[in-house]
């Protein structure tokens, strides 16, 4: 029985829709993922009652005994799974975390360096319509217009011209490794301190897919909902100097009562991750990646910075006249593949247009997929971008792809409770 059915069938109706579009859909925005049972039962429980106002041990409310345990096993298995002196999984959200490290060592109108929006950097990297941007002067440095890829010389000049107090590095749509040993030592000639937002390689830094930063980072911050596929969330780590302001930051600095149920579902998530089974999900998000941009290059499409290192990659349609993100979006999504529209390396078009798209494997990975599904999935790409003013083509394909995800089952027992 569905005590939401009984309850709100509006909402009911909406989340069965929701979960069919999820299992019919070929999800492949590089940010998404499903989180197993386990993580979903965790989130969806009693901890969401309590309050827990300040860190296990030392609470504003009595009656924190079992929240407690949640919060330092979440704790405790971050620390284990990414090796650092100290971890702070309350933040509700990436948001959160950023302005968490911000608010410990900044002050506002303090000079920060962070990757700009358009070359794969994140609102929250000072982009002059969020808060980040409002409260600090944030200087953004770009990729190199030739390789699309960071040019560390560029941006030890930039630094020493800026004389920034920090460095975010990280970003949401940059395939390729990011060097954190030669940010380290760019943070060292300026006296920055260094962050590095891991949000979305989260899951292949935990498994030694994509170099840490934590050895050399000042601050580490991550969501916990995308290649680590645990609930929705946010998570700062760092050294152990920094922990007591950092903490008196996150509580009471910027947020009030924890999600507990939600700091539960990370610690789970966490102690999946921590399996033998996580790495091999990890090393094949990659190879997916890797194909299914290799596929897609067989197909003379154009990918930013030529390819993936990650469990992303970019598609840049600058050269292909009337073809622009947005275009593509709608009409992948009227096929049943879920991407977004993204800027590319000084694209020409605005924000809400764009000149690509972003494409990430790790939501097709967990409901199963492999290389060699790959060309497949490229197959669909491209036949709905050439048949993007087609309706009827386009459902045609949209019928193919469901027929194909059905062969990969997502969350059944989820579509009638
Ligand atoms: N919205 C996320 C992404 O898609 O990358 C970043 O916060």
């Amino acid at each position: 029985m569905s005590y939401l059915k009984q309850v709100d069938p509006e909402i009911y109706d909406a989340i069965i829709k929701e979960t069919e579009r999820q299992a019919t859909k070929l999800e492949l925005i590089a940010s998404e993922n499903f989180v197993s049972e386990a993580v979903m039962e965790a989130a969806g429980g009693v901890m969401t009652n309590k309050y827990a106002e300040g860190y296990p041990g030392k609470r504003y409310y009595g009656g924190c005994e079992y929240v407690d345990v949640a919060e330092d096993l979440a704790r405790d298995r971050a620390k284990q799974l990414f090796g650092c002196e100290h971890a702070n999984v309350q933040p509700h959200a990436g948001s959160q975390a950023n302005m968490a490290v911000y608010f410990t060592v900044l002050k506002p109108g303090d000079k920060v360096m962070g990757l700009d929006l358009s070359c794969g950097g994140h609102l929250t990297h000072g982009h002059p319509i969020n808060f980040s941007g409002f409260l600090f002067e944030f200087h953004g440095y770009t990729v190199d217009r030739q390789t699309e890829v960071i040019d560390y010389d560029q941006l030890l000049k930039m630094a020493q011209e800026i004389q920034p107090k920090l460095i975010v590095a990280g970003a949401s749509a940059y395939p390729r490794f990011l060097d954190f040993e030669k940010i380290r030592k760019v943070c060292d000639a300026v006296g920055a301190y260094m962050m590095v937002d891991i949000a979305h390689i989260a899951g292949l830094v935990a498994t030694g897919l994509h170099p840490s930063p934590v050895p050399m980072a000042d601050f580490v911050t991550t969501t916990t909902h995308k290649t680590l596929r645990g609930p929705r969330g946010g998570m700062v780590m760092c050294k152990e100097k920094y922990a007591a302001d950092l903490d008196r930051m996150v509580m009471p600095g910027i947020q009030g009562g924890p999600l507990m149920h939600i700091i539960a579902a990370k610690a789970v998530a966490f102690k999946e991750a921590l399996t033998p089974q996580f790495k091999e999900y990890q090393e094949t998000i990659v190879a997916n990646a890797v194909r299914l941009a290799d596929s897609m290059k067989e197909k003379g499409y154009r990918l930013v910075a030529g390819g993936t290192d990650t469990h992303l990659f970019l598609v840049n349609f600058v050269d292909i006249p009337k073809v622009t993100g947005k275009k593509v979006e709608i009409a992948l999504d009227k096929a049943g593949i879920t991407v977004n529209k993204n800027t590319v390396p000084f694209d020409p078009e605005k924000p809400f247009v764009t000149s690509g798209i972003r494409i990430g494997t790790p939501a097709i990975t967990t409901r199963g997929m492999k290389p060699e599904h790959m060309p497949i999935i490229a197959d669909f790409i491209d036949r709905a971008i050439k048949n993007r003013l087609d309706d009827e083509a386009l459902e045609k394909i949209r019928l193919e792809v469901a027929a194909f995800c059905n062969k990969f089952p997502l969350y059944q027992e989820r579509m009638e409770v």
